[in-house]
């Protein structure tokens, strides 16, 4: 990465004095703002009110203690955050993440990319994240519920329909949203759309489980498309099994691909018949088990353990669907050596800068995450007009209308990309279509925060 505008870089740098251990946040800001010098060096004016130092520090980051109670009466404490970032096109809106991982800078870097992301779906959403670094795995359902209503009976008091609506991300799903639902509820005595990603029986929309992975499949359908390619009869490979990758498992074969491996973080499956999304349901979704337990299903498959190894399985299409930095340089190189066309990001930030540079250089298709993976979001917001409106379109209405969405992302950051003298770098376009639209409503409000 290199920032050569003095203005960005002086930023940057200042940034890295002052958070230097945030390793994720640095590699999610600088990212961008490498592709902002162009726009930055057209118009004074972003420099003149400071946009960039401003665009880069969160509106307001909150930490809490989430104290509960395991199955066996012992206490335990988690470290509960939500990171409000941007407000300047709308409330602040984004996931809540639960895995041992998380820290601030994860949650920084994940608040960061959503003001963009946020902004190029159309709808009027500011960016955030929050979450904690509790780990639901091997925990009760009554474990999960006790942390989940200890956490929002802290988080309650900074969200709001019109504030800041969360939603999931890794580890929180349907499960969690209902538990986190019910006690906000309880404790505001209000039933709003607070959160995104609700059951269907209480405010949820249609469509919202699907629709990470079916956006992705639509955003990398459509940039195939302008490559005079398809989906059609393509080898896909997608890691992670959660919901992201499952939807995009469905869409993609829809689509005429077939699937022929996917991982969790024990290690991967190989299946050259094809992966049916619907077995992946029933270990995921209905049993909580790990990926090897496929091979009870599909006995023909193979596992491998180590999740890092799917990139060596030859494929034409990889999607990458579990998490940050899960494709590095060797990845990329394996997927380049065995003749892939493209690398379309689900997940938020999963190849390094090594993986992207590379990816890029050799020609391939790089469909960045946060236009990718933005038809998650941008469900939300369908699920948050719907709740303003007090009624629910029918699955295809909202699939529709996320298509269409898809489509105009594809086309901003294609346009961008042009406008910016870099045809085809979509990873560019996307960050200046994103950040232009953020930084006017910026501009117009003054130095509001
Ligand atoms: P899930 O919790 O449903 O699934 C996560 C998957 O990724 C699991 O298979 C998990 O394996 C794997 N995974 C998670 N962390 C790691 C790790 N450190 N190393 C290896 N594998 C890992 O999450 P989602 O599908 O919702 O999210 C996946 C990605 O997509 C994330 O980057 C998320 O931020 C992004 N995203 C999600 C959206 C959504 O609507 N849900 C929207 C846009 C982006 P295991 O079970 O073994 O941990
Ligand atoms: O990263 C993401 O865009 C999400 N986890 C979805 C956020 C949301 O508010 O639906």
């Amino acid at each position: 990465m290199e920032i050569k505008n003095a203005y960005l870089s002086g930023v940057y740098e200042d940034l890295k004095d002052r958070n230097g251990n945030e390793k994720e946040f640095l590699q999610a800001v600088g990212e961008v703002l490498e592709s902002l010098e162009p726009v930055i060096e057209a118009n004074p004016a972003y420099e003149k009110a400071g946009i960039i130092e401003r665009i880069v520090e969160p509106e307001r980051v909150i930490m809490f203690r989430v104290p509960w109670v395991d199955d066996s009466g012992k206490v335990r404490v988690n470290t509960g955050y939500r990171v409000q970032f941007n407000s300047a096109i709308g409330p602040y809106k984004g996931g809540l993440r639960l895995h041992p991982s998380v820290n601030l800078s994860v949650m920084k870097f994940l608040g960061f990319e959503q003001i963009f992301k946020n902004s190029l779906t159309g709808l009027p959403m500011g960016g955030g994240k929050g979450g904690s670094n509790f780990d639901p795995k091997g925990k009760s359902d009554g474990e999960v519920m006790r942390f989940c209503q200890s956490f929002m009976t802290e988080l309650y008091r900074h969200i709001g329909a019109d504030t800041d609506v969360p939603a999931g991300d890794i580890g929180v799903g349907a499960r969690e949203i209902g538990f986190l639902f019910g006690q906000y509820k309880r404790i505001t005595n209000e039933f709003t759309g607070v959160l995104t990603g609700k059951n269907v029986l209480s405010g949820g929309s249609l469509a919202r489980t699907e629709a990470t992975g079916y956006g992705l499949c639509y955003y990398t359908e459509e940039a195939l498309n302008a490559r005079g390619d398809s989906f059609k009869g393509k080898k896909v490979v997608i890691s992670g099994s959660g919901n992201v990758a499952t939807y995009a498992c469905q869409k993609a074969t829809q689509l005429g691909a077939t699937v022929i491996a996917m991982s969790d973080s024990s290690g991967y499956i190989y299946d050259p018949n094809g992966i049916d999304y619907k077995n992946i349901q029933i270990i995921k979704e209905q049993k909580r088990a790990r990926i090897n337990t496929y091979l009870d299903l599909v006995p023909t498959a193979t596992f491998t353990p180590g999740c890092a190894g799917i990139w060596n399985v030859p494929c034409d299409i990889a999607l990458p669907c579990a998490t940050q930095n899960e494709l590095d340089l060797a990845g990329a190189k394996a997927l380049i050596a065995n003749g892939a066309i493209a690398v379309c990001e689900g997940a938020n930030m999963p190849s390094t800068p090594e993986a992207i540079e590379a990816i890029q250089a050799a020609g391939l298709l790089f469909a960045p995450a946060k236009a990718a993976n933005a038809g998650g979001v941008a469900t939300s917001g369908l699920e948050m007009s719907q709740n303003s409106l007090r009624l629910s379109w029918s699955f295809d209405e909202v699939d529709q209308r996320l298509h269409g969405i898809m489509k105009n992302i594809y086309k901003s950051c294609a346009d961008a990309a042009e406008t910016v003298g870099k045809p085809g770098n979509l990873a560019a376009g996307a960050n200046v279509a994103g950040f232009l639209k953020v930084a006017g409503a910026m501009l117009w409000q003054g130095v509001a925060y």
